[in-house]
């Protein structure tokens, strides 16, 4: 197990990944998965019992590419020595996903040297958690004295203005927001002019769930960006969807559709705690090719870590 040390703290400049609160997000896919891996490496290993491992890695979401990859490693593994123990592939499937992931790399962009907000965009489906994850980012940045300001490009729903509205005040962040049914584009625009005048190191941009495959709501999504580019002469530096994490492949459908639509920088993947198996953390990445940055690990306004492998990896399988 590697502990978390200050190297991880450098790859995410200054977010540290909470070990513990990893570790107990994952409790529920640890106890699906783990457990009965275990269990498999204690018993005989031939062609037949390897089709079951390669099910066991599938029905975990890890995705039918990874999958094979790692039976096929396990069955390599047991023909150049038969004795190995259980620790010994788990070893070696931790290894492999590690090797997997690290070509993923976590950290956010830089912020801007000029006179010009670090700009992050959250985009994503109804309900997946943006609105949540655009408060929790908040805290983290202020958590670490940066000056942040949100804006409510949520416009859909007054009751989506008044949610980020209500942790804006909670966590003394300034918000820009326009009427219930303004032009998301038009916020976005104001609440970029703002963040300049106020010299704030970052705006982060809720906005309305979308369905990717509603056409005109993508192209909205476009605007919002130009928006960004008018205001300050460069467009979002992150483009960031936000996905749940229980809803398996269908999140990686989602993924797809949006990148599509508007390309994106990287994922959040949030409701780690819940029902989700954790293999999907791996399938993701390798699939949409975009690295996962941060993941949900509880409703609670500190439940959102800056994702790290070997934290990750070693959670899963302790
Ligand atoms: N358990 C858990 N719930 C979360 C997480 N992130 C968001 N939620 C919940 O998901 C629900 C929808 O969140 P919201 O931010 O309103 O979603 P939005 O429609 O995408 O803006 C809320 O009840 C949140 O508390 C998470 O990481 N874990
Ligand atoms: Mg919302």
């Amino acid at each position: 197990m590697v502990p978390f040390d200050s190297k991880l703290s450098m790859v995410f400049q200054f977010f540290k990944t909470s070990f513990s609160k990893v570790k107990s997000a994952l409790s529920h896919a640890r106890s699906l998965f783990s457990s009965k891996l275990f269990t498999f490496f204690q018993g005989k290993i031939d062609e037949r019992t390897l089709e079951q491992l390669e099910q066991l890695f599938y029905e975990a979401d890890f995705g039918v590419k990874t999958s094979v990859e790692l039976t096929a490693k396990v069955k390599e593994l047991h023909q150049k020595n038969p004795k190995l123990k259980s620790e010994d592939y788990l070893n070696a499937i931790k290894s492999h996903l590690i090797s997997l992931l690290e070509k993923y790399p976590a950290n956010l962009a830089n912020f801007p040297s000029d006179n010009m907000p670090l700009m992050l965009l959250i985009v994503g489906v109804n309900g997946n958690g943006k609105t949540t994850t655009v408060a929790k980012l908040s805290y983290l940045f202020k958590q670490n004295d940066k000056k942040i300001l949100v804006a409510a490009a949520d416009t859909f729903r007054a009751a989506a203005i008044d949610q980020l509205e209500m942790w804006a005040n909670r966590l003394g962040v300034d918000i820009v927001k326009g009427s219930p049914k303004s032009d998301p584009a038009a916020v976005t625009f104001d609440a970029v002019k703002a963040a300049i005048a106020r010299k704030t190191d970052a705006v982060i941009i809720d906005t309305a769930g979308r369905l990717h495959t509603k056409i005109p709501l993508m192209q909205e999504l476009e605007k919002i960006k130009r928006s960004c580019l008018k205001a300050s002469g460069h467009p979002p530096h992150e483009t960031l969807l936000v996905l749940d994490a229980t809803t398996g492949q269908n999140a990686i459908d989602q993924a797809k559709q949006f990148h599509k639509f508007t390309p994106l920088t990287g994922l959040i993947l949030t409701k780690l705690d819940g029902t989700a198996k954790g293999g999907i953390v791996v399938a993701i990445q390798r699939e949409l090719g975009l690295p996962i940055k941060f993941i949900g690990t509880g409703e609670g306004i500190d439940d959102l870590q800056p994702f790290d492998t070997e934290t990750f990896v070693n959670n899963l399988f302790e």
